[in-house]
């Protein structure tokens, strides 16, 4: 293959469509006990995308969302895991506090929706929460 296809293909890669999530990031274990996370919402994702935490320990979620109008909010759900998040995303950020009960995986997503445009979910707006021992 010459170099001038080689290059055409490179930039038909990079300009394909992401068809998987990232690594996955798994929170760090601070000294004092908390394993903690920073995740950023915005226009249509969240970053990180998949999250890594043991079970059995506090967590803290540092929440946030990119500078702009368009709300984005939070949602984890899982009575199992003895997770029930739900909250607004703001710029200057916030934290939320649970501790995982059992291992497993969550999905979580943003619920905002606006009028008849297909919801910031439907958008790719999700994540997964891993639990792991
Ligand atoms: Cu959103």
């Amino acid at each position: 293959m010459n170099g001038r296809w080689q290059g055409v293909l490179l930039l038909l890669a990079a300009l394909a469509p992401g068809t998987g999530r990232a690594e996955p990031v798994q929170a760090r274990l601070d000294a004092d006990g908390v394993q903690r996370v920073e995740i950023v919402g915005g226009n249509y994702f969240f970053h990180p995308d998949h999250i890594v935490v043991k079970v059995g320990v506090p967590v803290e979620l540092m929440v946030s969302k990119e500078p702009g109008l368009t709300p984005h909010s939070l949602v984890i759900w899982s009575p199992r895991m003895g997770i029930d998040v739900d909250v607004m995303l703001g710029s200057s950020g916030r934290v939320i506090r649970f501790t995982p009960r059992v291992t497993g995986r969550v999905d979580f997503s943003c619920r905002e929706k606006l009028l008849f445009f297909a919801s910031h979910q439907e958008r790719g707006m999700t994540g997964v929460l891993e639990v792991v021992e």
